[in-house]
């Protein structure tokens, strides 16, 4: 069994994620150091603004992460995270009429953040810090788990596995089983293979062409691919250069079935989803 599922909508606090068709969710970077946005949104007003457009563009999920996890990065205090986090929710829930997810693995900014308005709560550590299960099943919104081995910090340092495939279901199934333990249930769960995280190039191309497995698991899968640089290293090009392969992962992942695409350019990857549903629809 590895065909798309449908699900009902996903009630996100306020609001219902319709999972019927392909959604798009908008990034947010509210660190100083986002190696795409380069800190330009930090403000909370120019995040706002930022929002609105992907909004407009047709982004249904907002996705506000203020501790960045690229390879290598420094971790961020809790403190450090809901000051540039907490405004921004904030802010977008009173203007904007989308879905906020909110990027984080610290407990203290998924309980303020849900407080605040946050619909999703998106933990690339799956629930795996100290207390993090507790203040998911709290908050009672729902969760996307990501498989990652180790840290940001040391990750790429020579990540292997027999059977990528098999250790990112193997890892899923296992922090589903926790979640549902802690008391969020089943239902609230979506799931993402975690792209560029603890992985080869090699890797990642795999588990790409390998994806469907994944629906075994029973949940919605959310792909995060856009800009990475399993894209820079095919095609040989820099962030600002990779919006090509970035659309042509954001099509292979619709045909594949995953329900969320994470992406930065909300624009071109909505015109791809309503281009792939067009066909899909016809007689
Ligand atoms: C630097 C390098 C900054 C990498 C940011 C990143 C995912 C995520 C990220 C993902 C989910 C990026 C990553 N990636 N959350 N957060 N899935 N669920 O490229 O693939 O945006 S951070």
């Amino acid at each position: 069994m590895t065909l798309k599922q449908n699900f009902s909508p996903l009630p996100c606090g306020s609001r219902q994620l319709d999972l019927s068709r392909t959604q798009v969710m908008g990034i947010l970077n509210v660190t100083p150091d986002s190696f795409s946005d380069g800190g330009r949104f930090s403000q909370r007003d120019a995040a706002l603004r930022h929002a609105e457009a992907m909004c407009r563009a047709g982004a249904t999920l907002i996705d506000i992460g203020g501790e960045s996890t690229r390879p290598g990065a420094l971790l961020v205090t809790a403190e450090q995270e809901l000051e540039r986090v907490a405004p921004v929710v904030e802010a977008i829930a009173a203007e904007l009429d989308v879905i906020i997810s909110v990027d984080t693995s610290a407990p203290e900014v998924m309980l303020e953040a849900g407080r605040l308005g946050a619909g999703l709560i998106n933990d690339v550590r799956s629930l795996q810090r100290e207390g993090a299960l507790a203040a998911a099943a709290a908050t009672g919104l729902p969760v996307c788990l990501m498989h990652m081995r180790g840290e940001p910090t040391t990750m790429q340092q020579n990540p292997q596995y027999p059977d990528v495939v098999a250790e990112v279901e193997g890892f899923l199934r296992e922090r589903m089983q926790a979640c549902v333990a802690a008391g969020i249930s089943f239902d609230k769960l979506l799931l993402d293979p975690g792209f560029g995280f603890a992985k080869t190039l090699e890797h990642n191309l795999g588990l790409f062409r390998h994806m469907e497995v994944l629906h075994d698991l029973g949940r919605p899968l959310l792909v995060g691919v856009s800009r990475k640089s399993m894209i820079g290293r095919v095609l040989g090009r820099e962030v600002d250069g990779r919006l090509p392969g970035s659309l042509a992962l954001a099509a292979l992942a619709v045909t594949k079935g995953a329900h969320i695409l994470r992406v930065h350019d909300v624009a071109e990857t909505v015109d791809v989803v309503r281009m792939i549903a067009a066909v899909e629809t016809a007689e």
